[in-house]
């Protein structure tokens, strides 16, 4: 573990091969590819669409087997590794890098965030749908750049080309990727014949906004549901957290939309 934790601080990620079994995944894509059918040309239009991808929002609300994923007591440490004891979840989306898309996401850190007096103060899991590889899309970063206090878009002459320090982080459908998100970090271009999948899975430290407000995306049905760990992780009923989030609506960390 502490391995883990040391690459975390130093790299500024971890990748966990094997997080999810065979089945979880299976599972997660017929999900998944489910919700992309239902919402045809809408998908994602209920957070953001991005050229090239197929993207989904709000996922908590559209399927069950997302909540207890979303708990999971290992990926929660090492959330709490990066932003301290008190986080909640910010947003839960899915992203597939389209089959020959040619579009290299610019270098962002996620809400355009610089880490605090308090430090880090977002997180991003991204659990792998399908292998990333090096020319499917695979997620790039820029090892150690999470402490560099600066944004890609200030720092960079261009952010979507190639950082000269910049790795692939690749591995195998059920990887966990752990991801200190401010980061510079970004999909690359798909260049085979399949979609690249991944769901990402974003918190946030308590005292910051989240990405997309739950408790008001989230149906009433789905709220009535939850248990008190699920409510204090999604934030429901916390006025402190409706405060902070509805004062700053900012969606994303490389489209100012
Ligand atoms: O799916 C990926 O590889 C990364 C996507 C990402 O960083 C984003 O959409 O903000």
């Amino acid at each position: 573990m502490s391995k883990i934790l040391h690459q975390l601080d130093q790299d500024g990620y971890v990748v966990l091969p094997d997080f999810f079994d065979r089945a979880c995944v299976r599972a997660l894509r017929l999900v998944i590819e489910s919700i992309y059918l239902q919402e045809g040309e809408l998908a994602g239009s209920d957070f953001r669409q991005e050229a090239g991808c197929r993207r989904l929002a709000n996922l908590v609300n559209k399927h069950p087997l997302m909540l207890p994923l979303i708990c999971n007591t290992e990926m929660l440490s090492l959330v709490r590794h990066v932003l301290g004891p008190d986080i909640k979840l910010s947003s839960l989306n899915a992203r597939s890098a389209e089959p020959h898309n040619n579009q290299t996401q610019p270098l962002h850190a996620d809400m355009g965030a610089i880490p605090d007096d308090n430090g880090p103060w977002v997180c991003n899991c991204v659990w792998m749908l399908d292998d990333f590889t090096e020319d499917n899309g695979a997620l790039r970063v820029v090892p150690g750049s999470h402490t560099s206090l600066q944004l890609p878009q200030d720092a960079l002459e261009d952010p979507v080309a190639e950082h000269p320090d910049e790795v692939a982080v690749t591995g195998t459908a059920g990887t966990l990727v752990v991801l200190n998100a401010h980061l510079w970090h970004g999909g690359r271009a798909n260049s085979t014949r399949f979609p690249r999948r991944a769901i990402h899975a974003f918190y946030a430290r308590r005292d910051k906004p989240q990405q997309q407000f739950q408790e008001r995306i989230l149906s009433p049905d789905v709220i009535a549901r939850l248990n008190d760990q699920q409510r204090h992780l999604l934030a429901i009923g916390d006025a402190e957290n409706a405060e902070v989030t509805l004062a700053n609506q900012t969606q994303s960390g490389f489209l100012k939309s």
